[in-house]
Formats: structure tokens, sequence, C-alpha cells
């Protein structure tokens, strides 16, 4: 009922193969993620710790507030270097609240970019995704504040936007979807309905930031951080809040 059927490149999302790390790593090498912070500091905050528990060498935070409760890893900066070569993702939105010169700021970065949360709200025009290397990961009610009501199944609606916005959409819910814009859909295995909760998004987020910063491509991240986020919510059993979906990262 979500319209997966016998069109296009669609499967079902698997156990994914993560790169490993390499015997001469350091942290930078293992791949640096770029947070911009915003009017919420906890969701930032979390979802830079997932961002370092799934591997990224080095995270830092840009905040003007003081975020507690970090790991050794995640560090806060005053400015954004935004293309400062070594970032490796960039991750804009969680939290991010009123502030759309932030995601501007993203926007000029030449860097790959997750836009989640808030952010997706401040886009505006699909169009302006062009070209950004960009993975997207609305809820149904930020999928509609960026694409409008498209037509058709949810499947239907997920490649549509992608082919719009030039990006990866991560389309969540009950029933996430990761879809491509040159046509590759994947579909998430069942998740635990106890994923809906507040931070979850901002997880996922972190994660996927985190994948594309080690080297996986915007489309293969997305997909590896949606099936480990469900597998990581069913290790974390009925009771857990976001910090514990972290924990089991
Ligand atoms: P309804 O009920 O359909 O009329 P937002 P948000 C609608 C941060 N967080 N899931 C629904 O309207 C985030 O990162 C901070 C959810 C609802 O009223 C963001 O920056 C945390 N909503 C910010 O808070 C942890 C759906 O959209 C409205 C929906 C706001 O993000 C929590 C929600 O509005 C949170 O992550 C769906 N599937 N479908 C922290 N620890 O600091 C429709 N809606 O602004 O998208 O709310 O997701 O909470
Ligand atoms: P967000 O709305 O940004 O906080 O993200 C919520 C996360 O929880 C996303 O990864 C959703 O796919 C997931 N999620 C929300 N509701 C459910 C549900 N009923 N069953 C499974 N996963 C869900
Ligand atoms: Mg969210």
């Amino acid at each position: 009922d979500i319209g997966i059927d016998a069109q296009g490149e669609w499967f079902e999302i698997g156990e994914p193969e993560l790169p490993p790390i390499a015997p001469d790593a350091h942290k930078y090498s293992r791949g640096l993620v770029h947070c911009l912070a915003g009017e919420m500091p906890g969701a930032i905050a979390l979802s830079a710790r997932a961002a370092a528990h799934s591997g990224a060498g080095y995270v830092k935070i840009s905040t003007s507030l003081p975020i507690p409760g970090l790991p050794l890893s995640v560090v806060q900066v005053g400015d954004a270097q935004v293309n400062d070569p070594k970032i490796g993702c960039l991750l804009v939105g969680p939290g991010l609240g009123n502030l759309p010169q932030l995601l501007t700021l993203a926007l000029i970065s030449h860097r790959p970019k997750v836009i989640d949360a808030d952010a997706i709200g401040h886009v505006g025009d699909p169009g302006r995704l062009k070209g950004q290397h960009a993975v997207i990961t609305p809820h149904a009610g930020e999928f509609v504040r960026l694409f409008g009501e498209l037509p058709g199944s949810k499947a239907e609606q997920a490649l549509a936007a992608a082919e719009a916005s030039g990006a990866v959409v991560v389309f969540k819910g009950p029933d996430t979807l990761v879809a491509a814009p040159d046509g590759r859909l994947g579909f998430a295995p069942p998740s635990p309905a106890w994923l809906a909760t507040a931070g979850t998004g901002d997880v996922l987020a972190g994660m996927i930031a985190a994948l594309r910063a080690r080297g996986l491509p915007a489309f293969e991240a997305a997909c590896a951080s949606v099936w480990l986020h469900g597998r990581a919510a069913e290790r974390a059993g009925p009771s857990m809040i976001a910090d514990d979906l972290v924990a089991q990262l």
C-alpha cells in the first residue's frame, strides 16, 4: 500500500557492509562531520553523538550556545568554515528553529550535506537543492512542507521528490523509503513503532552524515543508516528514548 511494485529499480534494504577502519587511520581520515546548531541544542547534540558513534572520527558543532553532555570526540566551535575540504559531511536542521540563514550557509558549501528537520522547511523551492549532493530526511509533515501534496503512492511521491530536488530523499515513517534521483528506491524492513519518540529522527540524520563522511555515497549511506537505525531500535526495546538508540550503535 506504499506503492512498491515492479516499477523502477526497487529493493528491500538489507544489512549494510560498512567500510573497514584503515589500520593507518587518523581521526580526520575516518571522516569529519560538521553540524550547524540552532535554537534547540539538545537535538543537534543527539545528532552529533549519533555521528560519533557511527564511526565519524571527528564531529564538530558550530554553535553560539554551550551544549553539555557531548563525548570527547565532539567539539564546539564558534564559526563554521563550511567549505573546509576536511569536512566529509555537513549536517543542518535538527534543532535549527527559525534560522534560515544557517540553511543558506550550508547551501553555500560545496561539501556533501544532510538536510533534516527545520532546515527542510526553509528550503522553499526544491530546485534549490540541485547539485548540492544533499540527503534530505523529511517526515510526512516536512515532506508536504517542501514538496506539497504530490499525487500517487508514497513510493511515487518519494521518487518524484528526488527528481525535483536532485537529492536523495529519505521519506520517513512506519514505512521509510529511500529514493534517489536516478530512480533507485529502497524500502526499509519493518522497524518497531517505538521509534516514534522525540529525537530519533535527529539520531538518524547524524548517522547518515557519519556514513557519508566515512565515504559512502549518498544513497548507500542513507539506506545503511535506515537499516541500522531500525535494528538499534529493536535492540533498545520498547521503553527506549533517543539516547538509548545512540547507545545501541
Ligand atoms: P499534525 O499533527 O499533522 O497537524 P515539526 P518536530 C506535523 C527538534 N527536536 N511526524 C504535525 O502536525 C527537531 O530537530 C528537538 C511528526 C506536527 O504538529 C526540529 O528542529 C529535540 N510531525 C524541531 O524540534 C527532540 C508530523 O508536523 C508537526 C508528521 C521540531 O521538529 C525532538 C511537527 O512539526 C525534536 O526532534 C510526522 N510524521 N506528519 C530535542 N531533544 O531538543 C505531520 N506532522 O516542526 O516538524 O516538529 O518534528 O518535533
Ligand atoms: P522524526 O519524526 O524526525 O523525529 O523521525 C522519527 C523517526 O522514527 C524516523 O526514522 C521514522 O521513520 C521513525 N518512526 C516514526 N514513527 C514510526 C513508526 N510508527 N514505526 C516505525 N518507525 C517510526
Ligand atoms: Mg525530525
